[in-house]
């Protein structure tokens, strides 16, 4: 074999001694980029977690508005705090004609003295079956917001989809669980199919209480920004990397 040929072989052989070791460098490089990969990825799932868990925790409840100094409703007993007080809803007057009078519905209305920001409305009431919920506009024009059918349950809290920043709502009486003993003692079938309004075909609402909440910063969530900066520096010195 020449000396150029042996040549050829030596480099041949290191070569093929070399490949293995840069196959391996390549391996630990990538293992590692994809532990690092894996420690970002789990740092920011746990940011991100603990910026929502922050968020949540960072608010609550406010007061109940309803209960505030100025607020009214068209029957005193549905705001004053106290559900052994049962207060109840109010006939519109929408028109002179007797029979639309019999026909007419009834509501809740309570105005504060500033606008707040609503998103819950609890309602105890023990015949309240559907309603239709609407706030005051800055214009001061209803808006209908919410409809509630079928409910069956004594104390409704009912969420908005959004917070409502309005001075008054309205609880609009569509049926109470009275309106069929009501019927039957006010509206007689007579002779050929006919009709005889004696009276309302719609009972009024029993309403103890009306509450209205919105959301508030918490006060024990003043230290929360410090766990965050602490996230905030932990992230920022890995992807450094
Ligand atoms: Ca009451």
């Amino acid at each position: 074999m020449s000396k150029y040929a042996n040549g050829q072989m030596s480099k041949i052989a290191d070569l093929q001694m070399f490949r293995p070791i840069r196959k391996e460098t390549h391996q630990i490089k990538f293992q590692s980029l994809i532990t690092h990969l894996f420690v970002i990825f789990s740092i920011v799932s746990s940011y991100g977690c603990a910026h929502l868990l922050d968020f949540s925790a960072a608010q609550e409840w406010s007061e109940n508005y309803a209960l505030a100094k100025g607020v009214q409703a068209n029957d005193p007993a549905i705001i004053d705090g106290n559900v052994e007080t049962v207060g109840r809803s109010q006939y519109i007057q929408s028109s002179s004609d007797t029979v639309s009078s019999f026909a007419s519905e009834s509501e809740s209305v309570i105005t504060l003295p500033e606008p707040k920001p609503i998103h819950r409305v609890v309602i105890h009431s023990a015949n309240l079956e559907g309603f239709d919920l609407w706030v005051m506009d800055a214009q001061g024009r209803w808006e209908r917001i919410k409809e509630v059918k079928g409910n069956k349950k004594p104390i409704m809290d009912v969420r908005f989809n959004q917070t409502v920043n309005t001075a008054g709502v309205r609880i609009r009486v569509r049926r109470t669980t009275d309106d069929d003993e009501m019927r039957r003692k006010n509206v007689q079938s007579v002779r050929g199919g006919y009709k005889v309004f004696t009276g309302k075909t719609h009972a009024l609402a029993q309403i103890a209480e009306v509450e209205l909440y919105g959301f508030v910063p918490k006060r024990d969530a003043v230290d929360a920004p410090s766990q965050k900066a602490k996230n905030d520096k932990q992230l920022d010195s890995l992807l450094k990397f």
